[in-house]
């Protein structure tokens, strides 16, 4: 009775009941973490210190755009994220949507998201990566999805390239070397792009708002607002800053 007892409830009954949960547990995890996914919307996140960069791609329109420290999601829909790092080891982190997960250099890591409902959240790099760590938040939207598509679709397309003061001091100062701002000048690609910078809420990945006098502050001296960026000061006159802050003001 009792060699019963051991056989079936020690062996009988816990390994199938074992493996029911390993292979439930492994598919869930698959679910959320598998690298090539059906959903419509992919995006890549690749960490850098400090700042975000958010790399879209609609498979069903092959639109494709590339922002910086937000990340918009259509409410309902399953969004494939892949996660990168471009330097050091850093992780994503939206509490309200999903656990961290690391962004390893050389690696990729997936993660699938659904917003249920419209709003606001937080991001932020959950993996210390050196000085500026805690300046580095990634603002998360979640909206209707019509919203979305337009809003895709707007991000997607360049500027109108005007003639502008402010966009001859930008190719002049050679800010291009690290910032694309598609229309104008393409390839910078060691900082922001900078193409609808005016149609996000913050820059420097949430150290500053996003107006005209944060701007003029963070050109002229990044090293101010966030000590150690990786971005070098500028030795512009007031009329160059100006001239430049408003016209990256109206790259909505
Ligand atoms: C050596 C590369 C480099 C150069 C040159 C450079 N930047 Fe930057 N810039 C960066 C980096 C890196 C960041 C991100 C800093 C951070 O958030 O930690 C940045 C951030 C910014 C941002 C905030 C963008 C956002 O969405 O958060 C603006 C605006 C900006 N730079 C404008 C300029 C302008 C204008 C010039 C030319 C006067 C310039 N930059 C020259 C590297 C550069
Ligand atoms: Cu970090």
């Amino acid at each position: 009775m009792s060699r019963r007892l051991v056989v079936g409830g020690g062996l009988f009954l816990p390994v199938p009941l074992l493996a029911a949960l390993m292979g439930w547990s492994g598919w869930q995890a698959s679910l959320v973490t598998w690298p090539f996914s059906g959903t419509r919307i992919q995006v890549t996140v690749t960490a850098h210190m400090w700042w975000w960069e958010v790399r879209y791609r609609d498979t069903l329109t092959g639109r494709e755009a590339v922002l910086a420290n937000e990340l918009r999601l259509p409410v309902g829909e399953r969004i494939y994220l892949a996660l990168a790092s471009a330097d050091v080891l850093h992780a994503f982190w939206a509490p309200a949507l999903a656990g961290k997960v690391d962004m390893v250099p050389g690696r990729l890591h997936g993660l699938t998201l659904r917003a249920s409902a419209p709003g606001r959240f937080r991001g932020q790099c959950a993996e210390y990566c050196g000085t500026q760590h805690a300046a580095m938040a990634l603002g998360v939207v979640a909206v209707a999805p019509q919203e979305f598509d337009a809003w895709l679709a707007h991000q997607a397309a360049p500027v109108n390239a005007v003639a502008h003061r402010g966009r001859e001091v930008f190719l002049a100062a050679r800010c291009n070397a690290c910032h694309t701002v598609r229309g104008v000048s393409e390839g910078g690609a060691l900082g922001p792009d900078l193409t609808h910078i005016a149609s996000r809420t913050h820059i420097a990945a949430g150290a500053l708002p996003m107006n005209r006098a944060a701007l003029i502050g963070w050109i002229a001296n990044p090293q101010a607002s966030k000590p150690g960026a990786r971005m070098p000061p500028s030795n512009l006159s007031p009329e160059d800053l100006q001239a430049l802050a408003s016209w990256l003001e109206v790259l909505q």
